[in-house]
């Protein structure tokens, strides 16, 4: 048995081949790789010496040659290939071990030219990567040092390698092969071409970006039972580069598969919960929060979370920014929910949760925070959406408040403790669906109104629902993430006894509210910035 190595990610490559050579299998190798297994003591024949043809123009040709593609091609059961291997003095190759010049990483450096990604374009890797994809029945094909110990324990434990193993590894080949195509014409598409400057290419910066312009690179990492419902079919995709402390990120750790519906509304819960600095918990409801609550920890903010709408809460997606201890863990046991979040769970919580075997637990490491790198938390840059036959992209929404942004407009200005329920209050209204009213007190959602063709219909459901949870909305703050057009909707969140108000303000009849809001003695303060979320 023949491997041939090359690989530009020499991780783990020299312990790979120690093993494959102390089965017995011979070693090929390329320039560099060559080099490092023979430095190591490893006898090893370089692709030169075999093909009687030495590695070219700096290496951009080094394995493009019969000797290695043939040996790859062969089919073994076809006599006529077999005895052409012979006629030429081809030996077979049967296990090739190759990872790619690193595009993706070149091209993500900021400095990066166009000169310098174009010389990262594999083009002997990709080609020996398909032969022998292409011929799996024969060849295993490792693209990846996270396949190297599979591949070892069948070896060691039947000198040969499995058809369903040979076949995983083919599709994985070809699926980074279509990865780094993608790459590859995503970075090209990016570049506009300058005659002048694209000639040569050594002045030419590696990204000139138009806004808006999408250069996530997705690749598949499961298909899912159903979509949204049923009879539609669905799978998760991934970037490529997944940002830190994003859903895709995370961990599962106990439970049932994760539905189509479970991943969308844990996104939405996630991406909420992560926005707040002190400990926090949202429940989410069909992509809502229902509940939303900060505490001294997990247990006493799922608490008041829940109180908020105990009814919708049931069957919903819990989500923690902070880690879920066996306080928390024993009260969440007494709730039907389908999946938990939590940046970690201690020991004894997941303990607890054993006993509820189809409750789906995710951790999720919140990625550090510094700076305002730290402040993005794995958010998206760029939003996405279907439209028939087109796509609509723009920037996310990722605009913070800046409190000293906030504009007091009436004659009475709230006090600290209602300020600070006015701005959790307008952090919460922009996790919900349009028109969102979000009343709260003492760090609590009091009453949530979502997705409403009205905001009057929204502010009155979130009274309604506030009245049957048994909350009082006595001397709340409440946050709409859209102007108030006329005083009524103003009106309607007062008679339901809210005492300040943030929104965005903007509208023509911006006076007509703010008069309002003075005849009735409240504070209002705009934010300057519409929380649109359809
Ligand atoms: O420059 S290439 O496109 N031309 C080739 O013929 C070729 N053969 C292997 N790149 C080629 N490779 C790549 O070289 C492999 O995909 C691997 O990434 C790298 C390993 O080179 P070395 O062993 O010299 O470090």
């Amino acid at each position: 048995m023949n491997a041939l190595l090359s690989v530009s990610d020499k991780t783990g490559i020299v312990e790979f081949a120690q093993a494959l050579h102390a089965l017995g299998i011979g070693l090929l190798s390329t320039g560099g790789t060559a080099k490092l297994l023979a430095g190591q003591g490893l006898p090893v024949t370089e692709v030169a010496e075999l093909t009687q043809w030495p590695e070219m123009l700096d290496g951009r040709v080094k394995t493009l040659h019969p000797k290695v593609h043939a040996g790859l091609l062969a089919r073994r059961e076809r006599p006529g290939h077999m005895a052409a291997l012979k006629e030429h003095g081809i030996a077979t190759i049967d296990l090739l071990v190759v990872n790619l010049y690193p595009f993706e990483a070149t091209v993500a450096q900021a400095a990066c030219t166009l000169a310098e990604a174009v010389e990262n374009i594999d083009i002997g890797g990709p080609a020996m990567v398909r032969s022998a994809a292409k011929n799996w029945q024969h060849v295993g094909v490792l693209t990846d040092a996270a396949q190297y110990p599979s591949v070892l324990a069948e070896l060691r434990a039947n000198g040969t390698l499995s058809d369903p193993l040979r076949f995983a590894l083919s599709v994985a080949a070809f699926n980074r092969i279509a990865q780094y195509d993608a790459a590859i014409s995503h970075y090209l598409s990016s570049l506009r071409f300058e005659a002048d400057r694209c000639i040569d290419d050594s002045a030419v910066p590696a990204r000139m970006q138009f806004p808006g312009q999408s250069n996530a690179i997705f690749s598949k990492v499961q298909d899912l039972r159903y979509g949204e419902n049923a009879h539609q079919q669905a799978a998760l995709y991934r970037e490529l580069h997944p940002a830190p402390g994003s859903l895709v990120t995370a961990e599962q750790l106990q439970g049932k598969e994760l539905s189509y519906n479970n991943l969308a509304d844990a996104d939405a819960a996630w991406e909420c919960v992560k926005s707040f600095d002190a400990a926090a918990c949202v429940i989410v409801k069909h992509a809502n929060p229902c509940g939303v609550a900060l505490g001294l920890d997990a247990a006493s903010a799922y608490r008041k979370a829940l109180r908020t709408d105990p009814t919708s809460a049931f069957g919903g997606i819990i989500a923690f920014n902070c880690v879920v201890d066996d306080a928390a863990a024993r009260q969440l046991g007494q709730q039907f929910a389908e999946v938990l979040l939590a940046p970690d769970f201690s020991a004894q919580a997941l303990e607890i949760f054993k006993a509820k075997a189809n409750l789906r637990l995710l951790r999720i490491a919140l990625p550090v925070q510094t700076g305002q790198e730290g402040k993005e938390r794995g958010r998206n840059a760029l939003d996405a959406r279907r439209i028939g036959s087109g796509l609509l992209l723009q920037t996310a929404d990722n605009q913070e408040l800046s409190p000293s942004a906030l504009r007091v407009v009436t004659h009475k200005r709230p006090g600290p403790e209602a300020l600070q329920d006015l701005l959790f209050a307008w952090k919460v209204a922009k996790y919900v669906k349009s028109n969102a009213i979000v009343f709260c007190k003492d760090g609590m959602t009091m009453g949530v109104g979502a997705g409403q063709m009205s905001r009057l219909d929204s502010a009155r459901i979130a009274s309604i629902k506030a009245q049957q949870a048994g909350l009082t909305l006595q001397g709340t703050a409440v946050a709409s993430d859209a102007f108030f057009p006329f005083r009524d909707g103003l009106d309607v969140v007062l008679d339901a006894g809210a005492s300040c108000v943030i929104q965005p303000g903007g509208s023509v009849r911006d006076q007509e509210v703010i008069d309002a809001a003075n005849e009735r003695g409240v504070a209002m303060v705009f934010s300057g910035l519409r929380h649109f979320r359809h």
